[in-house]
């Protein structure tokens, strides 16, 4: 019923696109003048008032003219490309009547009839109401375009792998997936995102693109908050005694901070604790128990936030978990680090003292459950048994945040009081007995 009429030249018309649509507003031109294309391939994406849409080559052939402008207003019939060579399909007893070149035998429904023969009037391809529109600088081919908005992917939304971020059909894949886990593991937020305000309205603003730690930030983020019932405790640890073994067994070139002390609390608080060493599998309906201590560390680098993991903390000294913390934020810092030594986390540090800040509510690192927040030591008045001594204390703010499915509030104190009890610790005899090495 459908027949293919070679032609020389091809005057595409923009085709019917659905009922009562007159024009619409190109958003992208997919192709260029010299390209080959082959039939059913996108040449353009069209914006209506009712929904937004790929226009697909009516034939194979070259692009020999592009006669419209991206964000430009056409009408449906009006010539949109010159196409020239090969073979355009319609419907035989219109085409039979018409040369390809007065092309209603180029509409898409006329092609869509033509590789899956169902009704007259075929429905064209029409993004679901809900998906936000795909931006049109998205380094994708048409091909892969399709495809993500043919299951329902927002293309902007899929990370790339290949070079300068180039989305795959895998990458698409990869994305869909993971989504589909996700899914099945939250509870819906229900919140669809809103368009932006044109901020212009109010005043100057200058847009720039997101970095790619940004982006993985922003969907990270998105998806820990989003996923885990947050809890935050706070608590203050005093560390006075702690600060005079700091300074005492720094030596030059070998810094000693609060941080490697607390990695070494931590890992001994998490075998007291065993649920803040693991994960949650809501689709198993299982908690993963780690058998390993990895900590996660926090580091404030100028592109964004990066956590490196160091490995095997309860197996470490303080020296060698200072060392290796030196080492590592430097390696992050000079983007030297492998995504390998970014995984595998057991519970995350994140101490933001050096900077400042009296108590902040960090986000859970998920697949991890718990966060140890770390603000700025200050000397404080102390009050015993009622009265106030006379001698300052030097207090560390605490914040645990932990994922309230698998934890109880009940244990969240406990474990940051551990965590407190054991800095607070006179460490100098332990330290002075290991030489800390
Ligand atoms: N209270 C008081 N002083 C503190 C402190 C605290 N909690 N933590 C560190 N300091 C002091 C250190 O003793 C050091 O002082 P001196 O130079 O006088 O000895 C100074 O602050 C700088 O310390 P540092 O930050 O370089 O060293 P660190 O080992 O404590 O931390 C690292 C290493 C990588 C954690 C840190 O450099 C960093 O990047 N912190 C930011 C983490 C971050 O951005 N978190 C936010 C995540 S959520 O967005």
């Amino acid at each position: 019923r459908f027949t293919l009429k070679e032609f020389k030249m091809l005057d595409f018309k923009l085709p019917p696109v659905g009922e009562n649509i007159k024009s619409g507003n190109i958003v992208a031109i997919l192709v260029a003048v010299g390209d080959a294309v082959k039939k059913d391939q996108p040449l353009l994406e069209m914006e209506t008032d009712k929904a937004s849409l790929e226009i697909p080559s009516p034939c194979d052939g070259t692009i020999k003219e592009i006669l419209i402008k991206k964000g430009e207003d056409v009408k449906i019939g009006q010539v949109v490309m010159r196409i020239e060579g090969g073979k355009a399909s319609g419907v035989a007893k219109a085409a039979s009547k018409e040369t390809p070149q007065s092309a209603p035998a180029a509409s898409v429904a006329a092609v869509k009839e033509s590789v899956r023969p169902t009704p007259a009037v075929a429905p064209v391809q029409v993004a679901p109401a809900i998906l936000p529109e795909a931006p049109v600088d998205v380094p994708a081919a048409p091909s892969v375009r399709r495809f993500a908005r043919e299951i329902g992917i927002n293309i902007g939304q899929v990370p790339g792998t290949g070079p300068g971020g180039r989305i795959s059909i895998e990458d698409v894949k990869a994305f869909a997936k993971a989504l589909n886990t996700s899914r099945a593991t939250m509870a819906p937020t229900g919140v669809a995102a809103k368009p932006l305000p044109d901020f212009s309205k109010w005043g100057t603003i200058d847009r720039q693109p997101m970095n790619n730690i940004r982006k993985r930030t922003a969907e990270h983020m998105t998806l820990c908050w989003t996923t885990i019932p947050h809890v935050t405790q706070f608590d203050k640890a005093d560390i006075t005694d702690l600060e005079q073994s700091r300074k005492k067994f720094s030596k030059p070139g070998r810094k000693l901070t609060v941080t490697p002390f607390l990695l070494k609390v931590i890992a001994t608080a998490l075998k007291t604790f065993p649920e803040f060493n693991a994960s949650i599998d809501m689709a198993a309906q299982e908690i993963i128990y780690k058998k390993y201590c990895h900590i996660g560390v926090a580091v404030d680098t100028d592109r964004g936030l990066i956590v490196p993991v160091i490995r095997d903390v309860d197996r470490k000294t303080i020296y060698q978990l200072a060392d290796e913390l030196n080492t590592t934020a430097q390696r992050v810092r000079d983007k030297k680090i492998s995504l390998d030594e970014l995984q595998g986390g057991s519970m995350t540090v994140t101490n933001l003292g050096g900077i400042g800040g009296t108590q902040f509510t960090p986000i859970v690192n998920w697949p991890e459950v718990a966060i140890l927040g770390v603000s700025r030591a200050q000397w404080e008045p102390c009050y015993a048994d009622g009265k106030m001594s006379h001698a300052p204390r030097f207090m560390l703010p605490l914040s645990l945040s932990y994922d309230h499915r698998l934890i109880d509030g009940a244990n969240g104190a406990r474990f940051l009081r551990r965590v407190c009890e054991a800095v607070e610790q006179p460490f100098m005899t332990e330290l002075e007995k290991q030489d800390l090495c």
